[in-house]
């Protein structure tokens, strides 16, 4: 048994990658990750943590579980958890499904993960066009998902939100996601979100995207 990771609470701090800035080029580059990582998701934690530092009834919970809870929360802390806590969540939930290149592993869905998704789209490529066709219609800011659907047995579907808005706000435990704001991509691609996300398919680790619904069918807390 390796002891259980503690999960982070107030003052949440900012995760550490498992790879350097520069791990994704030439996918995603070195100076998008470096802003994205060290300036935008710091800029989250910020406001976040100063906003919940008036209440200590909720320092012992993880940005997950507050999200989870959000109808119970006070109605003053509201706009910020779902905006500044959102952008923590998604962010923290977003660096952890990407992998260095070059990838070892599979490089798409393998076993259980890869049943799931035939079950619910029919093939991989079908489940990836459905992912680029559903961020393409995004307008502006948002962010695109693969998540279970509780209401349809915890079969998988795509799902998309605006601007920092998480999954969790709706129920659904989350497998994969990416980022749709154009900090994420302007850099390197400029408006073409199109060539961005065909990019991001290069560094998805599908090892931990896997494990997640593993997890999930196991009745484990992953969130
Ligand atoms: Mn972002």
């Amino acid at each position: 048994m390796t002891p259980a990771v503690p999960v982070p609470t107030y003052p949440f701090p900012l995760p550490k990658l498992r790879f350097e800035y520069d791990a994704l080029e030439p996918f995603i580059d070195a100076e998008t990750m470096r802003l994205h990582h060290g300036k935008h998701h710091q800029a989250y934690l910020d406001k976040l943590n100063a906003a919940l530092a008036a209440y200590p009834e909720l320092h012992q919970m993880s940005i997950e579980e507050i999200l989870i809870h959000f109808p119970q929360l006070p109605e003053a802390l509201k706009p910020v958890v779902r905006t500044q806590g959102g952008g923590h969540a998604n962010h923290q939930f977003f660096w952890k499904i990407l992998k260095a290149v070059p990838g070892t592993g599979p490089t798409e869905a393998v076993g259980l993960l890869a049943d799931a998704i035939n079950d619910a789209f029919g093939s991989f490529a079908a489940f990836q066009e459905e992912f680029t066709n559903a961020a393409m219609k995004v307008f502006g800011s948002g962010w695109a998902f693969l998540v279970l659907d509780p209401k349809n047995g915890g079969k998988l579907k795509v799902h998309t939100t605006a601007n920092q808005d998480s999954v969790l706000l709706e129920g659904l435990p989350g497998l994969l996601c990416c980022d749709l704001w154009e900090h994420a991509y302007y850099l390197k691609y400029q408006n073409r979100r199109a060539d961005y996300l065909a990019a991001f398919w290069h560094v998805v680790d599908w090892e931990i995207v896997g494990r997640r619904l593993e997890g999930m069918r196991a009745g484990r807390k992953q969130l």
